[in-house]
């Protein structure tokens, strides 16, 4: 573990915490910073972020709407125009507005982001305003976090922002959180506290892992039995189409996908409780043992209940995608079922269970695909040869080879998303961040068109140690080094200065109310209450 403890300088530690922050606690790191020594007075009271009148969004863009109100309070804090004093004059060093001008005739608005969603953003923070010009609201949603992030105070405890100019957009595409609400029940309250530093920390999809073995709390409303049976309560400890509704719709508004992951056919027990039939029964020598195994891929009733399943799970996530996991299948209970051995004679199979997997799998793909949504899995159903639709994404995850892997899929053509050295559940004592900084998405042996299909990456957050209690402090800002690997410039990557930027940034979080964990001793202006 020697290498995880890499010296903290404490001279650094010291100076980066001190007063006159200014413009070094960006994070992630924008790709062009320009700033300069001059400073304006920024004062709630006579300070307002507005529409550009050249602007493609009005005042009915929630997106927007919505984002100002939260920046200026981030900002700006409880005290929200107390003193307020329309005829102040402003003074001649004081900022009063930031402009935000939409400029592609398409803001967005109203649409969902996507995979291929513009995120950049131009701010230019100088008098007589401050102007953010971005092609869609997407990329202004960033624009403002960063705005936020600019503004210090200053030895008296005024707020300053120092004139800058920032041209930024993410290195990645995909840069994600996975959760998983199986393993214990997540309150919407933490998923949606969870979304909301993920905007922070300029993350844009949301990787549901909502149900697995332990429970189903999805209140599917074709199959209510699935969570009435499955959840861990039937009542509390599900997620209404309301809940789901809220989710989706919270994320848009910070410009973040959800991407659900319905695993199968391993990870199902709880499918099995509230749909008989479904999964495999496992013998022990002539009879059924009464225990369950995988998905039963040899019945049509299977596909026919997975074809109504994903017909639904289509309409209530509105993401082009959707995860069908295909990871750790386990062979034994298939091995052991003879219905399952007289199935692969007749389908020639053999003695190769990962044939009955892929065959499954198969199956399940053309169902979704005829959803017309594209697909996620794990790699291993790319490992076990199965025939994929050319958009479909492989998620890398298995510790062990991921570089060679993360060659294999993108020589084969797929697009890929990188988890594995990204696994936050697994904990350890000292600093773990710099290691998650440092692993670099790209570094594998590939040509530059094998390099352009890695589309990001994931931090994954297992639930079997994790729910409401301890979720929060156990992410982040773990997961903040992964965002700024995935967003900034592939050189970015110097540890002493993401120490110092990541110190500041963790008590940002801290001051917004979120209960982000240190890195190592050090103490924050404003402590966590
Ligand atoms: N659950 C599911 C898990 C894991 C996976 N899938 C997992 C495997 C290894 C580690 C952590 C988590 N808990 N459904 C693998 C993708 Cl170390």
């Amino acid at each position: 573990m020697a290498e995880l403890m890499f010296a903290v300088p404490l001279l650094l530690l010291t100076l980066g915490l001190s007063s006159g922050q200014q413009s070094s606690s960006l994070w992630p790191l924008p790709q062009k910073v320009q700033s300069s020594e001059v400073s304006f007075k920024i004062i709630g009271s006579s300070f307002s972020i507005v529409d550009a009148r050249e602007s493609s969004a009005g005042p009915s863009c929630n997106v927007l709407q919505n984002a100002y109100r939260r920046y200026y309070e981030y900002m700006f804090g409880g005290n929200r125009r107390r003193w307020q004093n329309k005829n102040r004059q402003t003074g001649p060093s004081e900022l009063s507005q930031l402009q935000v001008w939409i400029t592609s005739p398409d803001s967005e608005c109203d649409g969902y982001p996507s995979i291929t969603a513009d995120e950049s953003y131009e701010l230019s923070v100088d008098q007589p305003f401050a102007v953010l010009k971005a092609p869609n609201v997407w990329g202004a949603l960033h624009g403002l976090e960063t705005f936020s992030q600019l503004v210090y105070e200053d030895d008296y405890g005024a707020k300053s922002i120092n004139s800058t100019k920032i041209s930024d957009f993410p290195r990645f595409a995909h840069r994600g959180i996975l959760l998983d609400s199986s393993r214990h029940f997540l309150p919407i309250k933490v998923i949606l506290t969870t979304l909301e530093t993920m905007a922070m920390n300029k993350f844009n999809v949301f990787h549901w892992h909502i149900v697995d073995d332990q429970s189903f709390p999805y209140l599917s409303r074709t199959f209510p039995q699935l969570s009435q049976k499955g959840a861990y309560h039937p009542y509390t400890h599900v997620y209404t189409p309301a809940d789901v509704k809220m989710v989706v719709e919270f994320a848009r508004l910070r410009g973040i996908r959800v991407i659900s992951e319905f695993d199968t056919p391993g990870h199902t027990q709880s499918w099995g409780k509230g749909q008989p039939n479904l999964l495999t029964p496992c013998y022990t020598g002539a009879g059924p043992s009464g225990t369950f195994g995988p998905v039963n891929p040899t019945l049509n009733s299977t596909y026919d209940f997975m074809k109504q399943f994903f017909q639904e799970i289509s309409s209530v996530f509105p993401d082009a995608y959707i995860h069908l996991g295909g990871d750790e299948v386990d062979f034994s209970c298939w091995r052991s079922n003879p219905d399952i051995k007289t199935f692969m004679v007749q389908q020639g199979f053999g003695d190769d269970y990962k044939k009955l997997e892929s065959f499954y799998i198969q199956k399940l793909l053309d169902i979704v695909a005829a959803t017309n949504k594209g697909y996620m899995i794990w790699q291993e159903v790319f490992d076990n040869g199965v025939k994929l639709k050319p958009d479909t994404v492989v998620h890398v995850w298995i510790g062990s080879g991921s570089k060679e892997e993360m060659g294999k899929v993108t020589a084969a053509g797929y697009k890929t998303v990188l988890s594995a050295p990204w696994y936050l559940d697994l904990i350890s004592y000292g600093q773990d961040w710099g290691r998650y900084y440092k692993a670099e998405p790209l570094d594998f042996n590939g040509t530059e068109e094998q390099k352009k299909l890695v589309i990001g990456g994931e931090a994954c957050l297992w639930g079997e140690y994790v729910d409401a209690t301890n979720l929060t402090p156990r992410l982040w800002p773990r997961a903040s080094a992964v965002g700024e690997r995935l967003w900034s410039a592939m050189d970015v990557k110097d540890l002493n200065d993401a120490f110092n930027r990541l110190s500041m940034h963790r008590c940002r979080m801290v001051e917004r109310g979120i209960p982000a964990e240190p890195l190592i001793y050090s103490y924050c202006p404003r402590e966590y209450n």
